[in-house]
């Protein structure tokens, strides 16, 4: 059983003025697609065949094909997940209170901004759970996650900003601050909850 690009919940132009259609377009048809192509060659007649991609990433990433084209499939298909038209806000449930206990929620949009702006090159910004059910805000470089040993900070994303330049760069040009301050409008903070939860 192949990877395969996962559905999305709504169309190309959705999340504008966020997110532009053409660069959904691209993101989700070119890139998003190419990392599922290259994983599935990957791992093809491997002891990682018919894995899922958690255990994969938590076991499999000694190979770059595998790290890279692996990380790509997993966190395209969360952060796919964690976008919605108009977006919902606030934080609620769980991970308010959580939030919460880590100064509060302009304190974490801060911290989540200066995570993903501070990023240098391509990469990821974070909400990671930890195993305590605490949140951390962390980054990851090119398409490393959470989950992978090699992270700094180890736990669940339930949250994740991609900042590599195809994700913003036809809309925002050099301006990742702007990308970084409009992702806000458009997190589905229930998905956010369901992932928490998990
Ligand atoms: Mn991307």
């Amino acid at each position: 059983m192949s990877f395969e690009l996962p559905k999305l919940n709504y169309a190309y132009d959705a999340l504008e003025p966020t997110i532009d259609a053409k660069t959904m377009e691209i993101h989700y048809t070119k890139h998003h697609q190419a990392y599922v192509d290259n994983l599935n060659n990957a791992i093809a007649g491997t002891e990682l065949e018919g894995k899922s991609i958690e255990e994969i990433l938590k076991t499999g990433t000694d190979k770059p094909a595998v790290r890279n084209n692996g990380g790509g499939h997993y966190n395209h298909s969360l952060f796919w997940e964690l976008l919605t038209p108009g977006g919902s806000k606030e934080p609620v449930g769980n991970v308010k209170a959580e939030i919460e206990k880590i100064g509060g929620f302009e304190k974490f949009k801060e911290d989540f901004s200066n995570a993903a702006k501070g990023r240098f090159g391509s990469g990821w910004a974070w909400l990671v759970k930890n195993t305590d059910g605490s949140l951390t805000v962390t980054s990851t470089p090119n398409q490393d996650n959470p989950l992978m040993p090699v992270a700094d900070v180890q736990g669940t994303p339930v949250l994740g900003l991609d900042v590599w330049e195809h994700a913003y760069y036809l809309k925002y040009q050099n301006r990742r601050p702007d990308y970084v301050a409009a992702f806000f409008d458009v997190i589905n903070w229930d998905k956010v909850e369901e992932f928490y939860n998990k």
